[in-house]
């Protein structure tokens, strides 16, 4: 069984879960021990202890332990990615290249560690200087999603260790695989006892647990936007901070001057890769009427030629669905599409594979409106949607009616209309002939309206979450 990380303890548990391959519903990754109430409460108690040494310790030590963990993570990336396309589902190129990611992350933020902050400067009171510093927070609770289960991890861990606090961190239910391999690397690079500590489990028990202990400082969650109204509801109670990072509707627009290959390719990656599971998949195709036709079809045939199989074998372009729950939905919103009144232009079907798994066609539909379901709710898997769009202002109109606000892309060959674009779509981040998804480490992350709440993640400006501002007044005019 592996087992929670509690003060530098692996801690086992009567209870256990099995990690399922949804290539291959008959290949059990292993038993991995669930956290009660106890277990969490004693983890944050072990956070709550470690942070006076950790958070005032040298900085040195903070950031070669950032560095160590980057390292292995590198080493280890193609026996990561083998492990998070086993339990997660998605291909091993893009699984690797999620590992890569992580390790990046680690070094990015050892060298942040580094990096001298704080401003000083006078009082408007003679012989009075002020001080503007940061400091670490606390205990911080970390909550993560199952579509990024090394990414995501490592995006809310390193900078939480970086700017001095300790950690409770909880995987989603589904991928503890990739959460334990990383707690096991950071106890590997000599984290000391109590600073990082891992519960696996259920959102409703030690997520929950997390939420209400008064102990924990902060909360950091990426996931659902019923599950991020849960979170800020409980935070708000308490005074707590919280940074939550949910769903979306991401559009891209397609001009008619658009170069149609780059248009496709960036349709196909945004709206298929990782098995359309990602926060900033495209899931609004909108496309100017005059090559609307030209482009639905030039898509399908890409959409034919991408092979859906076991997420590790090669040749493989889609992996399968995460789980059942999540297939059960996405066929849920195929139907519901049809009964608006959509057209299934390509798949829409499941796919028999050799293995039991949860494989699904790359769906399209066509003839959306934006007022549809469809349109409207995060459907998160292989499915996007085609409207039409009279003209680019009616296509910018398109893609900020809606509740989300994370990304929004657009493919024109108009420099008017691309700078146009950027200024006024309204999202947290912007693509110009790019899939919406695909973003950097050392830029800010995050979106607008119903998509984020709270501090951006990610680069430089992840401080902002992690620590909190200081304001020293200094009277220090002495005589002579
Ligand atoms: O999310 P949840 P799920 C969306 C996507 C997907 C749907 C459901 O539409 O179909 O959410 O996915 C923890 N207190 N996204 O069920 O439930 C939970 O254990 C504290 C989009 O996986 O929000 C997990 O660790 N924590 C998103 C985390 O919250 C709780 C990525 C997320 O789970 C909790 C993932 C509670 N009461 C899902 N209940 C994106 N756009 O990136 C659950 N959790």
């Amino acid at each position: 069984m592996y087992k929670n990380l509690i003060n530098g303890e692996w801690v086992g548990s009567t209870n256990a879960a099995q990690n399922i391959n949804p290539s291959d519903t008959s290949d059990i990754i292993g038993e991995y021990a669930t956290a009660g109430v106890a277990q969490t409460i004693d983890a944050i108690a072990a956070a709550t202890a470690a942070f006076p040494s950790w958070s005032r310790g040298p900085i040195q030590a903070r950031a070669d332990l950032l560095e160590r963990i980057g390292n292995e993570i590198l080493l280890r990336k193609d026996e990561i990615g083998i492990l998070l396309a086993r339990e997660e589902g998605k291909i091993l190129s893009e699984a690797v290249g999620e590992a890569l990611r992580a390790a990046q992350i680690f070094k990015f933020y050892a060298q942040e560690v580094l990096r001298f902050g704080g401003q000083l400067g006078p009082s408007v009171r003679p012989g009075v200087n002020v001080e503007v510093t940061r400091e670490a927070l606390g205990v911080i609770g970390i909550i993560t999603p199952w579509n990024y289960p090394i990414a995501i991890p490592a995006w809310k861990i390193a900078p939480a260790l970086a700017y001095g606090n300790c950690v409770v961190f909880k995987p989603a239910e589904l991928v503890p695989g990739c959460g334990w391999l990383l707690a096991d690397i950071i106890k590997r690079a000599g984290v000391p006892d109590g600073v990082f500590n891992l519960v696996m489990g259920s959102g409703s028990v030690v997520g929950q647990t997390l939420l209400d202990h008064k102990e924990v400082s902060a909360i950091t969650f990426t996931g659902s936007v019923a599950t991020g109204q849960r979170v800020a509801q409980a935070c708000i109670e308490r005074m707590a901070k919280f940074q939550l990072e949910m769903g979306s509707k991401n559009p891209l627009l397609i001009l008619a001057d658009a170069d149609l290959d780059n248009a496709v390719k960036c349709a196909i990656n945004g709206a298929f890769f990782s098995t359309g599971q990602r926060c900033t998949a495209t899931s609004r195709i909108i496309v100017e009427k005059p090559i609307e036709a030209a482009f639905i079809e030039a898509l399908t045939r890409a959409m034919g030629e991408l092979t859906v199989g076991d997420a590790r074998a090669p040749g493989t372009d889609m992996g399968p669905v995460v789980d059942q729950r999540q297939l059960d939905q996405d066929l849920r919103y195929i139907d519901l599409g049809a009964s608006e009144g959509a057209t299934l232009a390509s798949g829409g079907q499941r796919v028999q594979r050799e293995q039991q798994g949860f494989y699904l066609a790359p769906t399209l539909l066509t003839n959306c409106a934006n007022d549809m379901r469809i349109a409207r709710e995060e459907i998160f898997g292989p499915v996007a949607c085609v409207m039409t769009a009279d003209d680019y202002e009616h296509g910018l109109h398109l893609a900020n009616d809606s509740e989300f606000g994370l990304c929004a892309g657009i493919c024109t060959g108009s420099l008017k209309h691309a700078a146009h674009f950027k200024r006024n779509a309204q999202t947290g981040m912007v693509m110009v002939n790019l899939p919406t998804a695909g973003v950097d480490y050392h830029v800010p992350f995050g979106g607008r309206k119903a998509s984020s709440y709270g501090a951006r993640e990610q680069g430089k400006n992840a401080e902002e979450f992690f620590t909190t501002v200081k304001t020293s007044y200094v009277f220090a005019d002495l005589p002579g």
